[in-house]
């Protein structure tokens, strides 16, 4: 569906500012069996609103169809991302005094990577993610989760059953749901009155100095800077209190959410800084376009040169980015051979769009292609250490962005 307003304010008059085509469902990945078939494809388009300065996608993929039956992103697979979760969770647990007594909600808790750090400390959690594959897993190693859609009815059912949550967490779940401002409603609704949202967005402003295109897919609907934020909690009745700029997913901001407002000095910094440097104008985004048309060009005759001089290619990362990238420079089969990835989940599927099979890793080690184009780039240097051996043979990978180097 495509949107009339702005998906925070609901103002007409957004700007253009990027059109990737027609793209197919970024984590749709494909069974043999489907490779014949037509495949759904959807116009990727970012805008951006001058009333709030929510940047945005302008069509809404329904949700059933991203993220219910066979979505194939478990959290667990990266160390880094694990290691991430684990401390924003300590830091939770000493900073709010959390004890037997809390209660903690994870909004697309996936499969119970981050709760299971409170579990592990006699904390009460409930999770709540759509993904039956993920949700399963969560149960199964004792995270409580409810598979469905964390709305206003969900957060009222918690809320009558539970109680309000000490602690809501909500990791790149807000920039997913098409019900923006229902989400927010819902948090304020099931957080307590002296509570605290800890909310992870990837950062709109990285995105765009970081020419990191490829995060864009349907999934993601918004793509937030703290001026955002601020207008759309604020509608709510919540405050930000709190920001931190992390380096997670090639850059993100986590902000702290409450009823009552006991704002943070770094608050009105990030503030002043997006004003600053004109993020809360449509001038801050005038070449972003011409710039991800570059980084393609560049990127695609790279690939081809090196195709041309006999090198055997592969990719790293059956990512939803990695959709992104294949799909906007149109890359498949011949000029790279396949996509290896540590999810078994994702193995002996195919990936979107350019349908290049996805194998285990230890296929780098066993068939040595030249190089590997790094899909998952966001945890580099976690793949780069790891496949040291592969590095010591001789292989090298293609760093895509923020302008693509070999390593
Ligand atoms: P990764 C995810 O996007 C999911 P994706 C989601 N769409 C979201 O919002 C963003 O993050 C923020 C693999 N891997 O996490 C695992 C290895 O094989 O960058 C993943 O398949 N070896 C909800 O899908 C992929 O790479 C490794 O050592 O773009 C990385 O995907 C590591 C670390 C990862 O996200």
């Amino acid at each position: 569906m495509q949107i009339i307003g702005c998906r925070s304010c609901g103002e007409a008059g957004l700007v253009d500012i990027l059109d990737l085509g027609d793209m197919p469902l970024a984590d749709r990945l494909l069974d043999r069996t489907a490779l014949t078939e037509p495949e759904p494809r959807y116009p990727l388009k970012l805008a951006f609103c001058p009333h709030c300065s929510l940047v945005q996608i302008t069509y809404t993929v329904a949700p059933e169809e991203l993220f219910c039956r066979d979505y194939p992103y478990y959290s667990s697979f990266s160390p880094a991302l694990l290691a991430h979760s684990r401390d924003n969770a300590l830091r939770l647990i000493a900073n709010r005094g959390l004890t037997a007594d809390s209660f903690v909600v994870e909004i697309a808790s996936n499969d119970g990577y981050l709760l299971k750090n409170f579990v592990e400390h006699g904390i009460p959690v409930l999770g709540v993610d759509p993904a039956d594959g993920p949700a399963s897993v969560a149960n199964e190693n004792g995270v409580p989760t409810l598979n469905t859609f964390f709305d206003l009815p969900t957060a009222e059912s918690i809320r009558r059953e539970r109680g309000p949550a000490d602690v809501i967490i909500g990791n790149n779940v807000l920039a997913h749901v098409a019900d923006t401002n229902g989400l927010v409603q819902a948090i304020g609704h099931l957080l307590a009155d002296d509570g605290v949202a800890s909310i992870e967005v990837p950062y709109v402003r990285d995105l765009v100095d970081r020419c990191e295109f490829d995060t864009i897919y349907h999934e993601h609907l918004c793509y937030f800077s703290l001026t955002a934020l601020t207008k759309l909690f604020g509608r709510h009745g919540l405050t930000v209190n709190d920001v931190e700029h992390l380096g997670i997913h090639g850059g993100s901001l986590r902000i702290r959410v409450g009823h009552r407002p006991t704002s943070s000095p770094a608050v009105a910094a990030l503030l002043a800084s997006e004003r600053a440097i004109g993020l809360d104008g449509p001038a801050y985004f005038t070449d972003f376009a011409s710039r991800v048309e570059a980084l393609k060009e560049t990127l695609l005759r790279q690939l081809q040169h090196l195709r041309t001089e006999g090198y055997r290619i592969a990719a790293y990362g059956a990512a939803a980015k990695g959709a992104t990238m294949l799909n906007y420079l149109g890359v498949g089969a011949p000029l790279l051979d396949y996509v290896v990835d540590r999810n078994f989940h994702k193995h002996g599927k195919f990936m979107p769009g350019q349908h290049l099979p996805i194998f285990p890793t230890e296929r780098l080690d066993e068939d040595r292609p030249d190089f590997v184009l790094l899909l998952a780039w966001n945890f580099a240097d976690e793949i780069l250490a790891q496949q040291s051996r592969y590095r010591r043979a001789g292989g090298r990978f293609i760093i895509p962005s923020p302008e693509p180097r070999v390593v």
